[in-house]
This record gives structure tokens, C-alpha cells and sequence, in this order.
């Protein structure tokens, strides 16, 4: 088999540069613990490949049904040969996500996907125009979801010009705001929605109810239940971008379970399927099916090997309960990141998220001033330690842990050791 540099050396002859990679080596085989490399070196997984592999890589009923799906047929089409797994994985993701009113489902390939057309039919249903987005938000790399982004570099940059009506009001970020209730934020992004946009002219107010890429930003608590009221007084179709926070992940099926808060539409990806490309949108009956016969779709929404692999995954979800295993990760992680701030000299500013999505921010000692190369520098010595961690933040300043929510506590501590050592 090539090495990880000779591949490496392919790579730079062939694959475009803008497409990145967090390691320089090159995968072999992944498990629900680790990822190991074509040179035998394995690492400990706290990136699930960003939130995607939460029932493990190549899990046990996920591996058993895209197989017999492979041997049926491969692709019809649902726009042209519909077939059951499409309308099961939408009944699932009816009754699993928030609300327990009448919903419909769409799905799609990618995260970016779900939120645009979430976007669409909000707008389509309510007959307005404008999207509200927040501070430090991110909800992809296609022309709209780079507007509804936040963060020029790497995402944006040169890329414009970008989808028009999108406006970005503050979020809610404890560490950073100074301190605002979540009610007091809340009001001030309602009071920059009402000033600057009107609200008889928005569509949809889209959030994460806790940020990923922007810097796992866990809002103060009532943020997200005051703006959901204002958007039900408003009219305003209130979206929840689901695609970091879902399945399990945050230790609920879905992150606004843990204020009740029920959004109107939800986007989903990522965690959805095991690893397989399919995403949704759920959501109210009456909004989704507000859009006429023929207006969603594309190609290979809904592919039925994706299916497989999502029924397969929500079953494993239910099987091992995984929203259990997301609270034990939690109190694994917790005390043990609590006691690398207090070791840091003050270099962690704050330790934060919720169930296996947790994060470190890491500043200038003793102020709230962010330290990009200090992250970036732990974040290295992780990788060459056998650790896959990520970082993010609108200032780059923050290390994520994302393990797949089937990993050990074996693995989860001897990745507590690397990240310890790292530190120091
Ligand atoms: N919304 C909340 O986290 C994807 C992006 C990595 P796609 N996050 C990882 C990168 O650098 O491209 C994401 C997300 C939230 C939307 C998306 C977009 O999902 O499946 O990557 O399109």
C-alpha cells in the first residue's frame, strides 16, 4: 500500500488546493473509537468526522443494511420511482424532532442544502423576503449559506457577491457579550430585526441552537424560548440549523429539546445517516406544504442507500441510547477539561457546551483576548500525539471535542491523557 506521503504528493498533482485536510495522513480503516492510518498509526477520534459518525464509523446495522439496500437497486430517483425507505425516514424524523404537531419531510445531500431549502420554503409560504442570521453563525459554502454565514476567512473570502436580503443580528454568547441575560440579548436582537428589517418583512429567523463552526457558542439560557416567541407573535417562520447539534449529539435527540423550544422548520444532516451524504428538512405540515407539486427536490435527495443508513442509524440511536451515552461522554469530558482551565495559567477562558459537544476557549492569560496560536498549537501537538481534535470560532481560538458518541471510556480518557500532555 503507498505511504500517507506518497499519497500525499498524488494529492498536491491532483486534488484542488482549496479543499483542506486537518491531517497529512491518510485513512486505512475507522472504528467507533479511532481512525487508523495506512501506515498502521491510530488515532483517537474526537472529530466523528465533524459530527457525522455519532453511531461509530462503519456501524454493525449501518454496514448490514446499506448492503442489502446495494444488492436491491442503487438509485430510481424518488422524483421518479418513489420507494418506502424515503417515506420511513421521513415518518422517523417526524416524531423524533420538536414539536408535536402535524409535520412533513424533504430530504437532500447536504447540510447546506437543508438550510437553503428551508429558506425557500419559508419564504415561499409566507410570501416575504428577508432571512435573520447571527453573529458567528455558519450554515455553509453555497452562495446563499455563505451569506447566512458569519465568517469571511476561509469561507467567503472572494467568493461574493452573495444571496441579497440576509441580515445578521448578535447572538447571545456569555464569554463575549458581557454577561446578558438570555432575554436581554434577546431583545436586543429583536430590537435590531425591528429597527433595521421590520418584521412584517422577514421570512425566517434561522439559528443554531448551539454553534458549531462559529465557536460551539452556547447561548444564555432563555435566548432561544424569547426569540421563539417573538417569531410566533411575528409570523415569522423561527428555523432551527440541527445539522451540528442533532442526533443525539448534545445529550437530546436534538438540541432545542433541552429549552422545549419548537421550531417551526428544522435542517438536518451530518449525524443523520452513519456517514452517508443525506440531509432534511422537517417541519409544520402547513409550511411544507405550502409549496407546490414539483418545487423541492434534486437528483439524489433521498438516495435509497442513504435511507438505509439513516433508519439504521436512528435504530442504532434507540438500540444503545445514545442520547444517554451523550450525557456519560459529558461527565466524562467535563471535570477533567475543568482540570486542564485550572492547570492552564488562565489560558482557558471558559469551558463549555453540552453533551458530547464540548469546547475549550483559549485567550491571552487573564483577559478574554482570543489565542488563535495557542489553539492552533495544543490543536497540532494533539494530532502528532494520536488525538483528531478540531478547532473553530470566528477567531479560531477554539478546540471542539466530538467524539462519536459509541466510543469507550478507555479511549475517551486516553484522549483526556493526549489533550492533558498537549496542554502542558
Ligand atoms: N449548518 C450548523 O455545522 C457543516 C462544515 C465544515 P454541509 N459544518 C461543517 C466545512 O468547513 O465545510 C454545517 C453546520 C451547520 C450547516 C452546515 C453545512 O453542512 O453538509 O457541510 O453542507
Amino acid at each position: 500500500m503507498m505511504s500517507s506521503e506518497e499519497l500525499h504528493k498524488r494529492r498536491g498533482a491532483a486534488v484542488a488546493r482549496g479543499v483542506g485536510s486537518v491531517i497529512n495522513s491518510y485513512v486505512d480503516h475507522a472504528s467507533g473509537g479511532t481512525v487508523t492510518d495506512v501506515e498502521g498509526r491510530e488515532w483517537i477520534d474526537f472529530a466523528a468526522g465533524i459530527a457525522v459518525t455519532n453511531v461509530g464509523n462503519s456501524a454493525p446495522r449501518v454496514v448490514e443494511a446499506v448492503r442489502a439496500q446495494v444488492e436491491r437497486f442503487t438509485h430510481t430517483c424518488f422524483m421518479v420511482a418513489p420507494y418506502e425507505s424515503y417515506v420511513a425516514v421521513c415518518e422517523r424524523l417526524n416524531a423524533l424532532t420538536p414539536g408535536g404537531f402535524e409535520k412533513r419531510s424533504a430530504l437532500f445531500n447536504s447540510g447546506a442544502e437543508a438550510v437553503e431549502n428551508a429558506v425557500k420554503i419559508a419564504r415561499h409560504a409566507t410570501g416575504r423576503p428577508a432571512v435573520v442570521v447571527f453573529d458567528h453563525a455558519y450554515h455553509g459554502r453555497t452562495n446563499l449559506t455563505m451569506a447566512l454565514t458569519a465568517k469571511n476567512m476561509p469561507y467567503k473570502h472572494r467568493f461574493g457577491p452573495f444571496a441579497g436580503e440576509v441580515y445578521r443580528v448578535p447572538m447571545s454568547y456569555p464569554l463575549r457579550d458581557g454577561g446578558l441575560s438570555g432575554a436581554e440579548a434577546a431583545a436586543r436582537a429583536v430590537e435590531t430585526v425591528e429597527k433595521q428589517v421590520g418584521a412584517e418583512n422577514v421570512a425566517a429567523l434561522l439559528i443554531e441552537p448551539i454553534q458549531g463552526e462559529g465557536g460551539f457558542v452556547v447561548p444564555a439560557p432563555g435566548f432561544l424560548p424569547a426569540l421563539r416567541e417573538w417569531a410566533t407573535a411575528a409570523d415569522v417562520v423561527f428555523i432551527a440549523d440541527e445539522i451540528q447539534t442533532g442526533f443525539c449529539r448534545t445529550g437530546d435527540w436534538f438540541a432545542c429539546d433541552h429549552e422545549r423550544v419548537e421550531p417551526d422548520l428544522v435542517a438536518l444532516a451530518k449525524g443523520i445517516a452513519g456517514g452517508l451524504p443525506l440531509a432534511a428538512v422537517t417541519g409544520r405540515a402547513e409550511l411544507m406544504d405550502a409549496v407546490h407539486a414539483g418545487g423541492l427536490g434534486g437528483t439524489y435527495g433521498g438516495n435509497p442507500i442513504a435511507c438505509a443508513a439513516a433508519l439504521a442509524s436512528i435504530e442504532t440511536m434507540h438500540e444503545l441510547d445514545l442520547v444517554a451515552a451523550a450525557r456519560r461522554i459529558e461527565s466524562v469530558l467535563v471535570p477533567r477539561l475543568r482540570a486542564i482551565a485550572e492547570r492552564s495559567g488562565g489560558r482557558v477562558a471558559e469551558v463549555r457546551g453540552r453533551g458530547a459537544m464540548l469546547a475549550v476557549e483559549l485567550v491571552q492569560p487573564g483577559t478574554v483576548t482570543p489565542d488563535p496560536v495557542g489553539t492552533a498549537a495544543v490543536s497540532a501537538a494533539c494530532h502528532s500525539a494520536g488525538l483528531l481534535t478540531l478547532t473553530c470560532g470566528t477567531y479560531g481560538n477554539v478546540l471542539r471535542f466530538l467524539p462519536p458518541l459509541v466510543i469507550s471510556d478507555d479511549e475517551l480518557e486516553r484522549g483526556l491523557d493526549i489533550l492533558a500532555a498537549a496542554f502542558d
